[in-house]
């Protein structure tokens, strides 16, 4: 096992420790009474030794002690996944992660600024990462009165995530990243601060993985994982996707940095610096909201009905997007799923 580097993570290395604690407890026990009958019970003669149909005290010693085994297993499994799941402490940072075929793009928000607009949860809500701002399609040729009426909901309710979407505080910086290790996206995360995660993805399921943080959540379309960490050793990490999401699977690669607290708010400013063309989520025009790049990838499959997509083309540049994300409502599937 790595050395834990966060709060959290010396959880998962307790965890880890005391199942085997347990394990070779169990064994040492059940090798132990293999060994001492064999010694000592080996056959003396050839008279057989009385037989018996069964003993009871022995059936029910074998039912119960697995039980308790599992039991005394799945409290402490139950117990620190609850933790390490725990979203209660207010955080200090909150980076929202949008993994995409095949990189990471990180949004890093004020928290402070978040709670003077509201709730720090509103991040973690899907119109956060405004990907669904877009207008749902119209209803081809002659529409039931269903259809039509799923169509005005729709509409509606994209229309409500737009609006959420622009009361949101912009990010104050933006990463994107490219597939392969040249272009891989750095994270910064401060020591000794509350650090939140909302994890997106706007195509397939990836899965979030820094290994020195002993924990991984899947990214997951649809649904938006978060979880909190306290990074608590300086040092650089590597990151990488942990769900075979497609071609370049192992090209999905990103850094992760920690640095000391006060140094964190200076990195973050020259993170800004250096992404300046990085859109930011929140910008006024909602079709600007999706122009991430990332956040575009699987349009072009789900508006081009039997289109053959060369899976094998991540376009993570902004610039070439917003011109579909433009065409938005006649062309484009009403919802991110159905693309897949
Ligand atoms: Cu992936």
């Amino acid at each position: 096992m790595p050395e834990p580097v966060t709060q959290q993570a010396e959880r998962v290395l307790s965890l880890w420790q005391g199942s085997w604690i347990a394990a070779f407890g169990v064994g040492i026990l059940v090798w132990g009474l293999i060994i001492w009958s064999v010694i000592f019970h080996r056959k003396r003669s050839d008279r057989l030794p009385p037989q018996v149909r069964y003993n009871m005290p022995i059936e029910v010693l074998y039912t119960v002690v697995p039980f308790v085994i599992i039991a005394v297993l799945f409290y402490f499994t139950a117990r620190d996944q609850d933790y390490l799941l725990e979203t209660d402490e207010q955080p200090d940072v909150v980076v929202n992660v949008t993994a995409f075929q095949w990189s990471w793009r990180f949004d890093y928000y004020d928290a402070a600024a978040i709670q003077a607009a509201g709730d720090v949860d509103l991040l973690a809500r899907p119109e956060a990462f405004g990907d669904i701002a877009e207008l749902p399609e119209e209803p081809h040729g002659e529409p039931t009165a269903e259809q039509e009426a799923a169509h005005e909901a729709a509409v509606a309710a994209a229309e409500e995530s737009a609006e959420l979407a622009e009361s949101l505080p912009e990010p104050v910086a933006t990463t994107v990243g490219e597939p392969g290790e040249a272009a891989r996206p750095d994270l910064y995360l401060p020591e000794g601060q509350v650090v939140r995660f909302n994890l997106y993805s706007p195509d397939v399921i990836h899965s979030f993985w820094i290994p020195a943080f002993l924990f991984k959540l899947d990214v997951i379309p649809g649904q938006i994982n978060t979880f909190q960490v306290i990074p608590t050793t300086p040092g650089t990490y590597e990151g990488r996707c942990a769900e075979l999401c497609g071609v370049d699977h192992s090209q999905m690669l990103f850094q992760a940095h920690v640095v000391e607290g006060d140094a964190f708010p200076a990195q973050l400013a020259e993170v800004a610096a250096a992404n300046p063309d990085a859109p930011p989520p929140g910008a006024d025009d909602e079709n600007e909201i999706r122009s991430g790049g990332p956040a575009e990838e699987p349009e072009p499959q789900g508006g081009t009905p039997g289109g053959t997509e060369t899976p094998g083309t991540p376009e993570g540049e902004p610039s070439s997007e917003p011109s579909q994300g433009g065409a938005a409502s006649p062309e484009t599937e009403p919802t991110e799923g159905s693309a897949q």
